[in-house]
């Protein structure tokens, strides 16, 4: 729908983005899933700008090579006139659109202490001494301001441009584009702020204090200053401020000086199957797949029994608090031993995936998981034998008596089924962690602590993967999106959590999930509905909680989940699948078309 501020000129937006053909971390998944809605509003004036770094580009990034003399091809080559590298094709995803990015390295140092000179004039930035990658981001901020300049120096008259800066890594440029009154309305959307980053993982009782921290005095103690003073800079200048929940709302008055003028929830791109029963098959597949590698990894110590053990997961970076891996394991230390007391037949997996430094995958892990398939090979070629021997042995025999099958199996097979076993076999408890950390970390010390170390009699036993989780693994043979798929519940309690996607992309493949009132996806979803835990969303509450009540409310909810039967999870998927829709970018891209008419009304009032 044309927005009510729309004049006859044509509209064309620029977002702007480090995570543009750059994946890092969950701005990428922002910008990639949202481009289908975008394009489909757009069409060819939604275009991308981020950096240019040649491998990441090399998968998906194809080049314009014909001459363009589009707006944005003729800004190109006056960039590129200038001594520029720039960089200008099509982004190889769904919906295609135009990227244009910025080679970070064609700066001179020279030049980026002149920019940082300025920088520190008209803005009192300090940049002295800063790590690299902000001396990155404030060469990319750079090009992206003289990119905009000429864009709109040139084409103003007839189109009117919205330039869309996600985060402080993009928009080191955006107080000069206001101070040069540029013809660009300008929205800044900040997907974290720094301080609370630091804060909420630093300070005890963060939310409590939240009101009264001084940012520029933290800001200094954690060596941020500039990063902060960016991001105070590009909320400050915007024409539109925005950010990704009420919960990161709250801080943004504190840290930012600005209390945000929209709210942009995230949404993915949602694909449904037409029947439900696809999805819930895809559920069985890749569950199996996931007791292969238990079997390997478990079995070779001792066996329980797969039809009654559950996959519970959590995935994300390693911020061990502020993603509630501390309260995963506290609850899981009171569900194990609830389940003991009760005597229950019920085993609970919980795969913890993060990534944290390792040398290698131990070894001890790998070899099991090679003996497993070398005694399931050895058994299919049993079965093979038998069966032709059988068959044989029917066709020739008078009577319909059943053959004595063990005759059938040659010594040379019943040896070596033997031998692999019995080499498989082993007194010693499965590992609670697949790799040789370089060294012991929060996780593997309370883990220990919490004596979660995979005893036989442990009814909660315990993954540590400290890897992301990719197809090319050798223990799952899963993308991550499988991986999920074969679980049966995520577990994502953060404390500190902007909007948090992973419990999202529970949701999206049927899945049931934990999260926490303060996480942007989890104060969402109480505010649009009431039964959000009978439909598969558990939320934690952290807000009010002590963390040991915390843990103890968690715990309670795995122990009911565990509870339910079969049926119930069934149903409960198909609820939660449900849900989906609601956070498809074709309905969530509103938001982003009411800021896109706010920044341009705002522009020329
Ligand atoms: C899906 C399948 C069923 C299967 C069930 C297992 O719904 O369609 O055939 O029995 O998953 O569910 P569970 O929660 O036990 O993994
Ligand atoms: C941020 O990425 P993070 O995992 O560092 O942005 C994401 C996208 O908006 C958001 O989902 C997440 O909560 C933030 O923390």
């Amino acid at each position: 729908m044309e927005s009510i501020f729309s004049t006859s000129k044509r509209k064309l937006l620029l977002e702007v983005a480090w995570e543009v053909c750059n994946q890092v971390g969950g701005i990428y998944t922002v910008i990639r899933s949202k481009v289908p809605a975008m394009v489909e509003k757009w069409d060819d004036n939604y275009v991308a700008l981020g950096p240019y770094f040649p491998q990441r580009a090399a998968a998906e990034f194809e080049p314009i090579t014909d001459s363009d003399e589009t707006e944005i091809g003729q800004t190109v080559s006056k960039m590129r006139q200038l001594g520029y590298r720039v960089e200008y094709g099509y982004w190889l995803i769904t919906g295609r659109p135009r990227v244009v990015l910025f080679d970070i390295f064609s700066m001179t140092t020279d030049q980026l202490n002149q920019v940082k000179g300025q920088l520190w004039r008209d803005h009192q930035l300090p940049t002295l001494n800063v790590e690299d990658l902000v001396n990155q981001t404030i060469v990319f901020g750079e090009m992206v301001r003289q990119f905009i300049t000429i864009l709109a120096e040139n084409h103003a008259r007839r189109v009117d441009f919205v330039a869309h800066f996600h985060e402080w890594m993009a928009s080191t440029g955006l107080p000069d584009l206001r101070r040069d009154n540029v013809r660009v309305a300008t929205v800044f959307t900040t997907h974290a702020t720094m301080l609370g980053r630091y804060l909420a993982q630093n300070e005890a009782g963060f939310y409590g204090k939240l009101p009264f921290f001084d940012w520029l005095r933290e800001a200094q103690h954690y060596g941020i200053e500039t990063q902060a003073t960016i991001e105070r800079l590009a909320a400050q200048q915007a024409h539109v401020f925005t950010t990704v929940s009420d919960v990161t709302a709250r801080e943004c008055e504190v840290f930012l000086g600005r209390n945000p003028d929209l709210v942009l929830p995230n949404g993915l791109n949602v694909t449904r199957f037409a029947a439900t029963h696809e999805f819930q098959n895809l559920h069985v597949r890749y569950k199996d797949k996931i007791h292969e590698f238990i079997m390997g990894h478990f079995f070779q110590s001792y066996s329980f029994d797969l039809d009654k053990t559950l996959y519970f997961f959590t995935s994300g970076r390693f911020e061990f608090s502020n993603k509630g891996y501390d309260l995963t394991l506290e609850a899981l230390a009171r569900l194990n031993y609830r389940m003991q007391q009760e005597e229950m037949d019920m085993t609970v997996v919980m795969f913890l995936v993060t990534r944290q430094p390792y040398t290698s995958i131990n070894p001890d892990v790998l070899h099991s998981r090679a003996l497993l398939d070398e005694i399931h090979e050895t058994c299919e070629s049993i079965e093979k034998q038998i069966g032709e021997r059988l068959f044989l042995a029917s066709a020739s025999q008078s009577d319909a008596k059943i053959p004595d099958l063990n005759s059938f199996i040659d010594e040379y097979w019943r040896l070596r089924l033997r031998r692999t076993i019995q080499s498989w076999k082993t007194k010693t408890l499965p590992p609670f962690v697949t790799h040789n950390l370089v060294q012991e970390d929060d996780m593997t010390r309370f883990i220990r602590r919490a004596n979660l170390i995979n005893n036989e009699a442990d009814r909660v036993k315990i993954v540590y993967h400290p890897d992301f989780i990719a197809s090319t693994n050798p223990l799952f043979g899963l993308d991550y999106s499988q991986f999920v798929r074969g679980c049966h519940l995520g577990v994502f309690p953060s404390y500190y959590e902007p909007w948090g996607y992973t419990p999202l992309e529970c949701v999206v493949r049927g899945i049931p999930t934990v999260t926490s009132d303060q996480s942007g996806f989890g104060d969402f979803i109480m505010q649009i509905m009431r039964d959000y835990e009978n439909r598969g969303i558990y939320v934690v509450n952290r807000r009010t909680n002590s963390f040991n009540e915390a843990a103890d409310q968690l715990a309670d909810m795995l122990y009911r989940f565990v509870r339910l039967s079969q049926r119930d999870r069934i149903q409960q998927r198909n609820r939660v699948e449900n849900i989906a829709e609601i956070f498809d970018w074709h309905s969530l891209r509103s938001y982003y078309d009411t800021a896109h008419d706010l920044a341009l009304k705002r522009r020329k009032p």
